[in-house]
């Protein structure tokens, strides 16, 4: 890729970035250029539909939108955009991220969103770089490398838990 891939997340609250956070480092781990919305469907949606409908003119590649409650965030970025949208269910509300889940996955035939589990923000950056490294070979090998590490991790964990219990 001749430009820095850009993976933009959008939060209906800043109440939700505890849930984001971790993601958005690994994304600056793999090179990623990132981008941070505070933007709600319902208290800002004028600033949602200028940020969703002028993404892929200011070279976003993938969004990634987190909400909780009645969770339509995600949907409505997805509705101005052609772009990928991933959709993180938060938790925070009386339900615990069931309405969000419900409100993200059951998206009307014709607009997707590819839905994480509920604070799934780990996962979402994960699903985000596997996107951007279809064009990105150095995001592809970091990829790559991430998972190595991570089941040597856990290997280790299984030999440290072997040897405790002899
Ligand atoms: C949603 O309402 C947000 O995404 C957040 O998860 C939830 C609660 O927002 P706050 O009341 O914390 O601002 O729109």
């Amino acid at each position: 890729m001749n430009k820095l891939a850009k993976v933009a997340i959008i939060m209906g609250s800043d109440s939700d970035w505890p849930v984001l956070e971790s993601g958005y480092e690994l994304l600056k781990e793999f090179h990623i250029e990132v981008e941070v919305l505070v933007a709600s469907a319902h208290r800002t949606p004028e600033v949602v539909h200028e940020f969703a409908s002028k993404a892929v003119e200011r070279g976003v590649d993938v969004i990634i939108g987190a909400a909780g409650a009645a969770a339509h965030l995600p949907g409505v970025i997805a509705a101005y955009t052609t772009l990928p949208v991933i959709g993180i269910p938060i938790s925070g509300s009386a339900l615990k991220g069931i309405d969000a889940l419900l409100s993200i996955a059951q998206m009307p035939s014709g607009i997707p969103v590819a839905t994480m589990a509920i604070d799934g923000g780990k996962n979402a950056a994960l699903y985000a770089a596997s996107i951007v490294a279809l064009k990105d070979q150095e995001v592809a090998e970091k990829l790559s490398d991430f998972r190595k590490k991570q089941s040597e991790q856990v290997m280790e964990k299984n030999k440290a838990l072997q040897e405790k219990l002899k």
